[in-house]
This record gives C-alpha cells, structure tokens and sequence, in this order.
C-alpha cells in the first residue's frame, strides 16, 4: 500500500524462512570486530537502539569506512545477495523502474528493545536519491512517518510487523520519521527474537 508518494508498505515481504536467515545474518555481523555498538548524538545523548553498519559506517552524522566511533576496526562489507535483495523490494514494492541501476552499498542494522525508541529525524548523510529499503523483523512497532517540513504534525502512524518491508523513495526519500514505540512479546515465537530489528539498505552516492 502506498501512504505517501514514493513510500510503500508491504506487509509479510519475507517469508518466515527468509526472516530466519536475515536474522542469522544480523546475528554475524552484530559481533565485533566492527560489530553492534551504541551510538552516541554529538549533543552527548545515547541512542536506544543499538546499530551496526555494512559497507559504510554510519555516525552521526556522517560515514566512514572504519568504527571511528567504536572499536577503531574496517567496517565489515556489504554482501552482493543484501543489493540484489533490496533491488528486488524496490522492484516489488514501487515498480522495475525505480530499481534499475539502484547500486546498493549501505546496511544500517538498528536492533530494539522493549525500551528502545527512534526520535523523527530525516536521513541526509547519503549523496544519493536512491529509495532506502527498509526490512523489519521481530516485534511489532509503532513507525510515524511525518512530513518534510518539520518533525511535528502531520504524521501518520503505522504498525510495522515482523516480515514487513517499506520502501521511501521519491518525495518521501527525505521526510522526517521515527519509532515512538515497540510492542514486546509480538515477535513470532518461531522466530526466536527478542526485541525489534530493522535492515535499512541505502545507496551512498560515494
Ligand atoms: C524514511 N530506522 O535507520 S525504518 C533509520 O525502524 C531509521 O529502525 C527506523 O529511521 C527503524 O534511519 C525506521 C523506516 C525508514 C527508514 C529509512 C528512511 C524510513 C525512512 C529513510 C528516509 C525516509
Ligand atoms: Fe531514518
């Protein structure tokens, strides 16, 4: 379903299968060297859900290629399955067009827990107007997707499952959102997550 021009959700994207094996991968790379970490805003708050980068390291607010607010390490590589999978979400979600030549190269890997909340922000540290890919998995939560003016109203606000992939591409590429909040306990047992966990895929421009 499209909520805004160039953003569209499409429930139960992943099938129980392919949630295992994004979550086996999540697993892998949230281990150091250049593994899960906290990320600290530069106005000396903390966020609560805790990150970790493929390709490009990401801090606020702007890339790298080693952990040069971590561990000091090279950030481990995106894989070429992760680009295929974005472009096939993008194919799925907004049409072929919009996927042709989308060369992703960056995987922000942000896990939740029953705690954990995102403030509405908007994501410009990329060069390109490529449309990021986002995959969730685990717990529901409340996603607010707002407007590009300014992080207050009007915003709309939807349940992102477990399974679910939103794509922001087009006008919405630079509007303000967030996760005011995350259900515990809604995650599929099967799955065996505790918590939220979300893969964006972005193309860097760089
Ligand atoms: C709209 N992540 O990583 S996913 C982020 O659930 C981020 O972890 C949230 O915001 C999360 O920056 C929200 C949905 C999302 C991701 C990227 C976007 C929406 C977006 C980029 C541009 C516009
Ligand atoms: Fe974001």
């Amino acid at each position: 379903a499209q909520i805004a021009p160039g953003a569209a959700h499409v429930p139960d994207w992943l099938d129980p299968d392919a949630q295992r094996e994004l979550l086996a991968a999540c697993r892998e790379w949230a281990r150091p060297p250049a593994g899960l970490r906290t990320v600290r805003t530069p106005g000396g708050g903390t966020m609560t859900a805790r990150q970790v980068c493929l390709g490009w390291h990401w801090y606020p607010y702007a890339y790298a290629r080693t952990v040069v607010d971590g561990d000091g390490t090279p950030v481990k590589p995106f894989p070429s399955w992760l680009g295929d999978l974005g472009r096939r979400a993008v194919a799925d979600a907004l049409g072929p067009e919009a996927a042709a030549g989308a060369a992703y190269d960056i995987a922000l890997i942000n896990f939740y827990d029953g705690d954990a909340r995102m403030g509405m922000h908007r994501d410009g540290d990329e060069r390109s107007d490529a449309p990021v890919v986002s995959l969730s998995l685990g717990d529901t939560c409340v996603f607010r997707f707002g407007n590009t003016e300014t992080r207050a109203r009007p915003y709309t606000d939807v349940e992102l499952r477990g399974g679910d992939l939103f794509v922001f591409g087009g006008p919405s590429r630079l509007a303000y959102h967030g996760v005011p909040r995350v259900h515990p306990g809604t995650a599929p047992p099967a799955l065996g997550l505790t918590g939220r966990l979300n893969i964006t895929l972005r193309v860097s421009g760089f």
